[in-house]
């Protein structure tokens, strides 16, 4: 039987069947409608947000941030404002700066973690930078007080890619109260999904008629057209969704963290690998299992590793290679090397993880890395 390297969470579908019933019934089946409200309502509370405005994907919710935020150049400086964000990410985070007619100016890693590094911040703070924009990379959360620390010295904005860090908190906080924003991804690969989806999460009040009007057409109140925005609305079918994947998260979760402790105790210890753990103060939703291969060390490479496995029909993902400012469509904004998040990218595999992985699986796929002869 083939391992996949993410299989989504979905609810029986008699569950979800209920759920859509009324949207048959009312056929409002977009804009804003009664099921969307009741899962941004549920989100509120599970997430621990102070407000949410959802998305029809993670990436949309970005742009939307970053529009929202009013990260734009002024005067002289039009045209060339930077965002401070890590190349160790999904091209996702880096697009958005772009396609929001910003800069991104690639910070390097904290080889601990794969979130950007703190220490490196500061040098790369020009006149022109607007924001930071770090990423809970695989559900790790970034250093947060040092971050917004520095960021309040230099009067910058902070929006997390939270993509990866549903539902996490940090020191009993949820995840999504830190920095001006944080963006949720929904996407089917991730712990909670709504098919597609996303959602912004911020404290600022004033934010949520500028997000709303992003996501539809600029339209205030269902009347007039107030400012110049898209079309990034999370349906009904969607939200649907995801109401009953939210029903089941914490089982969710607690399978995929029982997948993780059977990796560790399979894996932790071996010369050449290297696994990561969620932060202290961190309540970890085990989004994704990267293991760093140390060729010298282990023998092999990833590649090595990533052919062995599929030879024997495990999926295994190169998240992330290779790192944002080495694709050549980012040549003009690759800036100072990044030689950690480099390193980092050319030697990291994601391992299968998802809820229905069980220890079974565990086993075959560490066999399989440690032995790949037998
Ligand atoms: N920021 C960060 C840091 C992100 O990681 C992402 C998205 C975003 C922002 C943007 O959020 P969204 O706009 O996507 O909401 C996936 C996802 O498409 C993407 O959401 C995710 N990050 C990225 C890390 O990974 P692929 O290219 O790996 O997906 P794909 O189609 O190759 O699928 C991977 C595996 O999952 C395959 O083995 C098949 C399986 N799968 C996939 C889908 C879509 C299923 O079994 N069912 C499915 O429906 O990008």
């Amino acid at each position: 039987m083939p391992i996949h390297v993410v299989r989504p969470s979905m609810p029986p579908l008699d569950e979800y069947i209920e759920e859509i019933r009324p949207v048959f019934e009312n056929r409002i089946l977009t804009n804003m409608g009664p099921v969307y409200m009741k899962l941004r309502e549920q989100l509120i509370r599970y997430l621990g947000a102070e407000e949410l405005s959802l998305f029809v994907n993670g990436h949309m919710a970005l742009e939307s941030a970053i529009l929202a935020l009013g990260l734009k150049d002024e005067g002289e400086k039009r045209g060339c404002g930077e965002i401070i964000t890590t190349p160790f990410t999904f091209v996702s985070t880096a697009h958005a700066i772009v396609r929001t007619g910003l800069r991104p100016v690639f910070c390097d890693i904290d080889r601990s973690d794969y979130c950007i590094d703190p220490d490196r911040i500061e040098e790369l703070i020009t006149p022109r930078t607007v924001a930071v924009m770090p990423v809970h990379v695989y559900g790790n959360i970034c250093d947060v007080s040092r971050i917004e620390s520095i960021a309040e010295k230099h009067g910058l904005k902070v929006i997390y890619d939270g993509a990866h860090a549903f539902g996490e908190k940090y020191m009993g906080r949820g995840v999504g109260c830190f920095g001006d924003a944080t963006v949720f991804s929904f996407h089917a690969t991730k712990v909670f999904n709504s098919v597609e989806g996303g959602a912004v999460s911020f404290r600022d009040r004033s934010l949520y008629v500028p997000l709303r009007e992003l996501k539809n057409f600029g339209i205030r109140y269902g009347e007039t057209v107030e400012s110049v925005g898209g079309n990034a609305k999370l349906d009904e079918f969607r939200a649907a969704m995801g109401i009953c994947n939210l029903r089941h998260i914490d089982s969710s979760i607690a399978a995929r963290k029982a997948a993780c402790e059977r990796y560790h105790e399979r894996l932790d210890g071996v010369s050449g690998i290297v696994l990561t753990r969620p932060r202290r103060g961190v309540e970890a939703n085990y989004a994704y299992f990267p293991v760093y291969f140390d060729r010298a060390l282990f023998g092999r490479t990833v590649d090595d590793v990533f052919a062995a496995l599929r030879e024997n029909g495990i999926g295994s993902r190169r998240y992330f290679h290779p790192a944002v400012n080495d694709l050549d469509c980012y040549r003009e904004f690759a800036g100072a090397e990044t030689p950690v998040a480099r390193d980092v990218s050319q030697n990291i595999l994601c391992l299968p993880l998802y809820e229905g992985l069980e220890a079974d699986d565990v086993d075959r796929i560490c066999d399989v890395i440690l032995s790949p002869g037998k």
